[in-house]
């Protein structure tokens, strides 16, 4: 017990020095700083424990970025207007694949948020086990409102400088906020076009020109799927829940089929403009319509509470905010949405499990109030890297000229669920029956990668 306690404040002790160096060698980067803090403190223990990690200095090579490339993207408006925007790469960690994630495009986008997307996408895809390193990029365009041809121009101009860093085998880039079918499409027919291959060095095509089944649905239903896993854990399951979504984008959307498809109660959902409650829940057909309002039709979410009596939009706030009642919470709008303020009211109005569909929606001190209200808590690298799985699969079907169908990648998603949750629970238990699913994600993705970048030596 005495020497327990004693390794507890060693590591405490070690994680303030590593941050204090870290936050030196990277300021004005808080989100990198908050993702690096996390993990971080999970690992400390082990790290600690462990001379090889410690002399290699592993947490010191893994939080730095292996390359990040930063370019012009200029583009014509419709008007011919000349625009300038700012695009990245950031390949984080490629020791257990080529690198592999997203492409976001938002005008907060910056360099603190792709390092911080990029660091968590390479525990993330470790615990997928698929051969996959970490990346991210992106450009703080904004999308919204802009015209189908801007919106081409702007990838046709991103891609003619991307293209130089990606390939099947050296960086495989997807979508992410802002990046959807459309843009993929744009990107994927740019590079076809220059390289004059048919490559699969992007994922998250159009089912029309050699995606994957399900890479639409991943994400979300990879979360739900996690969630229902988490919660028999636990001795429970969503049959019955009320589930409160944040988002109404690619993953919310899905997730919200998903938790509906499995027996729960959806009853929020939000875009930037504020939240919609349905106490009668968004059943499938809403959500379809929501889908057509919000990815074809690009509206906002507000229309759907003017369409249906019992709905209600509150602007600018968010169902956190507002603390909307529900068991289980499924953030999956964007980082620092969800507040320690927030998860305070949470708890009180009820929830007892948050996963996380987006990346790092909660602020720290909201991981700390639900682990402190022993509300289970589903990180990102876990609950929403069901995505960046059927990516993986998209790969491989491509690598081998062929596709394969729903109800295999179904199946192949599901697995890849059930290890990352399996993975979760073996290194996040600890003496009492409780699953810390943050220090298991954390732990189980970090010994992964380290294992690999020990093999390969000090590169
Ligand atoms: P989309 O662009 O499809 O949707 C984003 C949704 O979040 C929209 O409803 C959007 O509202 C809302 N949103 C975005 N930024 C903000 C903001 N600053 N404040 C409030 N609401 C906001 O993105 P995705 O659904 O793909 O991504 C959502 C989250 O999931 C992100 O954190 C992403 O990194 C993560 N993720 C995505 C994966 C994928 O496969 N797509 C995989 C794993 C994680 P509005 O319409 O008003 O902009
Ligand atoms: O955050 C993520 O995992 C993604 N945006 C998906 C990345 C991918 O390569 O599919």
């Amino acid at each position: 017990m005495a020497k327990q306690s004693y390794t507890r404040r060693d590591a405490a002790r070690a994680v303030e020095a590593f941050m204090q160096r870290l936050v030196q060698r990277n300021p004005g980067e808080p989100e990198f700083h908050q993702a690096v803090r996390d993990v971080a403190a999970s690992v400390a223990p082990h790290i600690l424990a462990n001379e090889e990690l410690r002399s290699a200095r592993i947490l010191e090579r893994m939080t730095e970025p292996e390359r990040i490339v930063i370019f012009r993207v200029p583009w014509e408006t419709d008007d011919g207007e000349v625009r300038t925007n700012r695009g990245w790469r950031v390949q984080f960690n490629g020791a257990l694949g080529a690198y592999k994630g997203g492409l976001r495009f938002h005008p907060t986008v910056n360099q603190s948020v792709l390092k911080f997307l990029g660091f968590e996408q390479t525990l993330k895809n470790a615990l997928t086990g698929l051969p996959m390193g970490g990346a991210k990029g992106g450009a703080d365009f904004d999308p919204k409102g802009r015209s189908d041809r801007e919106v081409m121009r702007f990838c046709q101009s991103f891609m003619i400088e991307l293209r130089r860093h990606i390939g099947e085998d050296t960086d495989v880039p997807a979508g992410d906020i802002g990046v959807g079918d459309r843009e993929i499409g744009y990107l994927f027919g740019m590079l076809r076009r220059i390289e004059n291959r048919f490559t699969g060095a992007i994922t998250g095509k159009g089912e029309a020109y050699s995606g994957s089944p399900l890479r639409a649905e991943a994400t979300g239903y990879g979360c739900v799927l996690f969630a229902e896993m988490m919660l028999t854990e636990s001795g429970d399951g969503l049959r019955g829940k009320r589930i409160a979504i944040s988002g109404s984008g690619n993953v919310a959307l899905f997730a919200a089929e998903k938790a509906t498809e499995l027996g729960a109660t959806v009853v929020t959902m939000s875009d930037s403009d504020g939240f919609v409650h349905d106490p009668d829940g968004f059943d499938r057909d809403k959500i379809e319509r929501v889908k057509d309002l919000k990815q074809r039709r690009r509206g906002r979410i507000e229309e759907h509470a003017k369409k249906h009596r019992k709905a209600t939009f509150t602007r600018g706030e968010s169902p956190w905010s507002a603390a909307v009642e529900c068991d289980v919470a499924l953030p999956c709008a964007t980082q620092n949405e969800l507040s320690g303020a927030h998860a305070k009211r949470m708890i009180k109005a009820g929830v007892r499990a948050v996963v996380e569909g987006a990346n790092m929606p909660c602020e720290h001190d909201a991981i700390e109030a639900f682990r402190a209200g022993r509300v289970l808590v589903g990180p990102a690298k876990a609950a929403n890297a069901g995505g960046v799985a059927v990516s993986g699969l998209e790969r491989a079907q491509n690598a081998s000229h062929t596709l394969w169908d729903r109800d295999t990648v179904e199946r192949r998603l599901e697995e890849i669920m059930r290890h990352i949750h399996d993975q979760c629970v073996r290194d996040g238990r600890g003496r009492e029956k409780h699953v810390d699913y943050v220090r298991g994600a954390n732990l189980a993705g970090f010994k992964l990668v380290a294992a690999a970048m020990l093999a390969q030596g000090i590169v």
